[in-house]
Formats: C-alpha cells, sequence, structure tokens
C-alpha cells in the first residue's frame, strides 16, 4: 500500500508561476539550495518530521532552473525526509552532471550508502540545529559523522538560528572540512549591521577561512518584506563584499514553512545584482565559488 499524505493546514505552495526576473543570470549559475518534497505516494515522508509539505518533484524544480536562467542545481535534504535520501538520490540521478546533492545522515550509515550517494552527486551533509526542525543532539553525534564522511572529501552545512551560535561554537570552530552555514547564519535584520548577532557571526567567518555563507533565506528573515527585501539586502551584501571568495546562493525553492507570504522567485532573482554589485562578485558568488565546492573532483 502506498502512503497518501495530507499537507499541514497552514501549508504555503510553491508559486506555479513566478515572473521572469529583470536580472539575467551569468552563464553557468548555481542555485545553491533549493529541496524536493516527495512525491510522498513514491518516497514517504520521515515518521519523525516536524511538518508534511506538499509534494514538490524534482521535474517542477528542474523546470524552475531552466525558466530563471540556471544551470545547474545544489539540492539540499529537507527534514520532512529525514535520513531517507531516496528522494534526493532520485532527483540527482534524474539532474545528472547538472545537480549535486546534501544529505542527510545517521550513525550506523554503512559505506557502501556514502559510496552510492557520492555516485549520485552528494557532496556535503547537512546538520540541522534548529529545534522547530530537528531534535539537538550532542556534539559528539555531529562529531562520529564528520568521521564517516571523512574518506568521501565531503564537506558540512549548518543551519542553526543565531541565538545559538555561541553554544555550537566549539564544534563549528572544531570541524576539519568546510562548512557552510545556510541563510547567512539567520540574522536579525531589524538589528544594525554591527550588532552583536550578525558581529558574531562575521567573526566566525573572518577567524576560520573554511567558513562560508549562503546568502539565501531573505524571505524567511525579512520584515519589511517582499518584492524589494529591502532589510535583508544589506546582510548579504556586507558578507558578499567581505568574504567573495566563500559565499554562494540560492532560491530556497520550495520555500518549506513560509507563513507570512511565498516568494515569487523572480523577485529572488533580482535582488542579486543588489547583494552582488558588479560582475566579478556575481559571477563568483552564483559560478566559481558553488562549482568549486560541488563540481570540481574530491579525493
Ligand atoms: C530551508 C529552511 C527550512 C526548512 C528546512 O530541511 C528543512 O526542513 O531546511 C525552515 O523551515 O527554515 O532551508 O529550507
Amino acid at each position: 500500500m502506498t502512503a497518501t499524505f495530507e499537507p499541514d493546514a497552514d501549508w504555503l505552495a510553491y508559486r506555479e508561476n513566478p515572473r521572469k526576473p529583470a536580472y539575467t543570470l551569468p552563464p553557468g549559475a548555481v542555485d545553491a539550495h533549493c529541496h524536493v518534497f516527495g512525491p510522498g505516494d513514491v518516497f514517504p515522508y520521515a515518521p519523525e518530521r516536524k511538518y508534511t509539505p506538499a509534494d514538490a518533484p524534482a521535474g517542477k524544480l528542474f523546470a524552475l532552473r531552466d525558466f530563471l536562467g540556471f544551470e545547474r542545481n545544489v539540492i539540499v535534504q529537507a527534514t520532512c525526509h529525514g535520513a531517507d535520501n531516496r528522494a534526493l538520490v532520485d532527483a540527482l540521478r534524474s539532474g545528472g552532471d547538472r545537480a549535486r546533492g546534501v544529505a542527510t545522515i545517521r550513525p550506523g550509515v554503512s559505506r557502501a550508502e556514502l559510496a552510492d550517494m557520492h555516485d549520485a552527486g552528494v557532496r556535503g551533509v547537512r546538520f540541522n540545529f534548529v529545534r522547530r526542525l530537528a531534535d539537538p543532539k550532542p556534539d559528539e553525534y555531529y562529531r562520529g559523522l564528520v568521521e564517516a564522511i571523512a574518506e568521501f572529501g565531503w564537506h558540512i552545512v549548518v543551519y542553526f538560528e543565531a541565538a545559538d551560535l555561541r553554544e555550537r561554537w566549539n564544534l563549528f570552530t572544531s570541524l576539519p572540512t568546510t562548512i557552510v552555514v545556510d541563510h547567512a547564519g539567520r540574522p536579525d535584520v531589524t538589528q544594525p549591521l554591527d550588532g552583536p548577532g550578525f558581529t558574531l557571526f562575521q567573526r566566525l567567518l573572518r577567524e576560520h577561512p573554511n567558513v562560508w555563507a549562503k546568502l539565501s533565506g531573505a524571505e524567511r528573515l525579512t520584515v519589511s518584506g517582499p518584492p524589494g527585501y529591502d532589510d535583508f539586502v544589506p546582510f548579504a551584501r556586507h558578507l558578499a563584499r567581505e568574504f567573495p571568495d566563500r559565499v554562494i546562493w540560492g532560491t530556497d525553492w520550495p520555500h518549506p514553512n513560509m507563513k507570512s507570504h511565498m516568494p515569487d522567485e523572480g523577485d529572488l532573482v533580482d535582488l542579486l545584482p543588489r547583494i552582488a554589485p558588479g560582475e566579478v562578485g556575481q559571477r563568483k558568488l552564483l559560478v566559481d565559488n558553488p562549482m568549486r565546492l560541488y563540481w570540481e573532483e574530491v579525493p
């Protein structure tokens, strides 16, 4: 019997018809943060999930990629699939060399499973510290997983609330791989750039050259709202200017758990020339950096 799933009552579905962005993406641009959900009757959602989404299958993601003008995707395993990476691997295999992935793994994962995911295009694992999405674990839990992936040369993606950075500082600053922080470390955009939260996050990047930032999440972090997301842009622009070789960007399609509004990806893409003014910075953000991280061969 196949499982059927009803999305959460307050679930906002992605837009079927986003507008065409005014900004033309550079050739080879990578959408370096997006997800696939299900479809649930083929790839069931995890029993331990904290939300049930509407399906958002790979075919829709690749159609959006082409419509917006991206060349490639980095698909990040979403927490609603737990550590069952089958939907991700299926999407990666159908995306071919134009897709790479970030998986979720648990202790006990076998070498054969990791090798199969590597073959499909997985190049990293994600540690999620956001409590409404995943139950927190002690640091040792994550250190064990780091050992498991060492031979594959994968990096680690971390997702946390800005207020929790201090608590995990020792873990993050002792990991031996590249660390990519989701959604610019989730700054409080009502605070100034030199407020304590964002200052600590910048210190993480300044003192640790293996730490990168994803400049995504405008729609999640904004208070001022669409289409301009004017309060988020200065935070992303600051990071793009200070750390031009360690920033990447993604649409975050299909925008899980958005409650205030469902963004138009045309608006999100049109933030890019404001986040990274100038051709060189835009190429680094959208092409060179993600290509280095996800498409260069690792040992
Ligand atoms: C995101 C953000 C969220 C959800 C997830 O894996 C997930 O479920 O990452 C969120 O709710 O903030 O990056 O998609």
